[in-house]
This record gives structure tokens, C-alpha cells and sequence, in this order.
């Protein structure tokens, strides 16, 4: 199989270097003509929980250099879905399939609209890593890897991906319902980032201080609330026992918003708490912490220039 990893952020470089292991050919596409000429040269190194190590993998800035794919793991950020689909348009075929591995939810529907939503497999890492240096990674939690079709589907191809993803040592399930699962996801991402972007804290301190506590409760009550009008299951009987769970057993993550804004570049809350407040403006339901949310952190990453010091 050929596949082709959008993106070399953390979860790209990782999954690339996890996929090379196997007797696949794994291309990293990268948009950066001189990083993706770095990691070439170099392969993506490893570092973490599952050992030091080079992994070999073939990179370019230039898909057409790459022709037809079997599956193409769109890993960008969410506010670059658009450019990555039109970016790997050469390499689509009747047989590709376009995997989403990202953050926050309406990466499938952005990528169906321009790909045809048969093509389009949804997913949910729980795998943790971040990315120390280009083409660097730091492998920090493992987690499985849960995919599916938003329509319940499992073709034969899902299977395949499946264990190739097992067999290099991803594991790896189908799910059914992947919009329960990635709005499961999205309301653990509601309640801590844009707090931790707010607040300059790591996870764990949310709920310690009663302030960031609360907020974090009503933002992911809010969220709970538009997922039961919209009839999406969520995966946890109590999704914001979850959501503090989560602070702690990531204590001292910065979260990926955090790390966004650390590094003045724009953040994914337009996929985040912006997909509550939207969805809410839809079904008249007020939802004002997650507008207040999205309006701070908005001007957070419109101001960099000019915050004090
Ligand atoms: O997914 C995360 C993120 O930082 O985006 C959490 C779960 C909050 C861990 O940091």
C-alpha cells in the first residue's frame, strides 16, 4: 500500500515513523520545500516510550512527485484541511481513501466536499507525542487509534488499514459511530484548551483553582447539552468526570492550544468551542462561556503583536 502523511507535526512524523516499520511505502508531504528536504535526508527521528530510533520515510513539498495513493492520513491543523486536500487532489484516485487523524470536529466534512464522502474515514488517536525539533518527535503516551465512516460503514479497505496500522505496532480498532467518538473527544478539548491558552496553565492546574474549575464545568456542560440535541452519543457516562480526569492524568501536558499560542501562530478553537457556539446558533441554544472562549482566544491570536509583556 501506498500512503501518504499530510503534515509532519508531531502526529505525522510519529505515524510515519510507526508505519514505516512495515513493508508499506509511507511518504511524508510536507508544504515546508526545505523541512520536507530535511527529513528526507534525514528520516524522522524518535525519541519516548517506544525507544530511539531513525526511521526511514520518503518526503516531498511536491505531491506530484508522489502519483497515485492508496490512503492519504491528513495530519495538518484543522484550519489547513482545505489547502492539504487541495495539495494531495493529484494523487486521488477511485481507490484512495483520505483518513483524518486530527483535532476538533468538521475535518470530515471539509474533506468529503471536496474528496466524496465514500473516500473520507474519520479518526481519534489517543497516542501522545510531541514534536521537538522538525522531523523530531517525542513519543509520550501510547493510546489506541480508533477509525470509522460517519456512516457506520466497514469496507474491506477500513480492514486493511486496519492491520497494516496493528501490524506496525498502532493499535487500532473500527468503530461504528466515529462522530460519538469525535465528539467525545471534542468536549475533553472544550473544557482544557482555550482555558489553558486564557489561563497560561498546564492541565492539571484547571482544577485546582476554583475559577478555572468552574468555567471548565459550564463550558463542558454547555458542549453535553448540544451533543444531546444533535442525538450524538458520547462514549462517557459522565462526560465531565472525563474531562477532569483528563486534567489529571495529563498534568503537566501543554495543551496543543497552549503550545499554538506560545508559538504566536493561529490556534484550532474555530474546530473546538467553535464548533458548540456554531452548532448552538443553529438550535437557538445559548452556549455564552463557549462564546466568551472563542472571543478571548480569537483575540489572543489576532493580538500577539501588541499583548504587554
Ligand atoms: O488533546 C489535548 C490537546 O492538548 O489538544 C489534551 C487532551 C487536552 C491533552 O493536552
Amino acid at each position: 500500500m501506498k500512503i501518504v502523511i499530510v503534515g509532519p507535526g508531531a502526529m505525522g512524523c510519529l505515524f510515519a515513523a510507526f508505519l514505516s516499520k512495515g513493508k508499506e511505502e509511507i511518504w511524508l508531504l510536507d508544504k515546508d520545500k526545505e523541512r520536507a528536504a530535511k527529513i528526507k535526508q534525514q528520516g524522522v527521528i524518535v525519541e519516548g516510550i517506544s525507544g530511539n530510533y531513525k526511521a526511514q520515510v520518503k518526503a516531498t513539498s511536491d505531491a506530484r512527485e508522489i502519483e497515485n495513493t492508496d490512503l492519504i492520513i491528513i495530519c495538518v491543523k484543522s484550519y489547513d484541511t482545505k489547502r492539504a486536500i487541495l495539495d494531495v487532489k493529484p494523487l486521488i484516485s477511485d481507490n484512495t481513501s483520505i483518513l483524518t487523524l486530527q483535532n476538533g470536529v468538521g475535518n470530515i466534512e471539509i474533506i468529503a466536499e471536496a474528496a466524496g464522502s465514500e473516500k473520507v474515514v474519520g479518526g481519534v488517536t489517543n497516542l501522545g507525542a510531541t514534536l521537538i525539533d522538525a522531523g523530531c518527535v517525542k513519543h509520550a503516551g501510547r493510546g489506541e487509534t480508533v477509525i470509522g465512516r460517519i456512516d457506520g460503514k466497514i469496507p474491506a479497505k477500513m480492514r486493511l488499514i486496519r492491520e497494516i496500522f496493528n501490524n506496525a505496532g498502532l493499535e487500532t480498532r473500527i468503530s461504528r459511530d466515529i462522530k460519538g467518538l469525535l465528539w467525545s473527544k471534542l468536549i475533553i478539548n472544550v473544557g482544557i484548551n482555550a482555558l489553558t491558552v486564557i489561563t497560561r496553565l498546564n492541565n492539571g492546574k484547571l482544577i485546582e483553582f476554583e475559577g478555572t474549575r468552574r468555567i471548565l464545568k459550564d463550558a463542558v456542560l454547555e458542549a453535553i447539552r448540544i451533543a444531546k440535541r444533535k442525538r450524538i452519543k458520547l462514549i462517557y457516562d459522565d462526560p465531565l468526570a472525563k474531562v477532569e480526569a483528563v486534567c489529571e492524568a495529563t498534568a503537566s501536558n501543554v495543551s496543543s492550544m497552549l503550545q499554538d499560542v506560545l508559538k504566536k501562530r493561529r490556534t484550532e478553537i474555530d474546530f473546538i468551542n467553535g464548533v458548540i457556539v456554531r452548532q448552538a446558533q443553529e438550535l437557538r441554544i445559548p452556549t455564552p462561556v463557549n462564546s466568551v472562549l472563542v472571543d478571548l482566544v480569537k483575540t489572543i491570536e489576532s493580538s500577539y503583536n501588541l499583548a504587554v509583556d
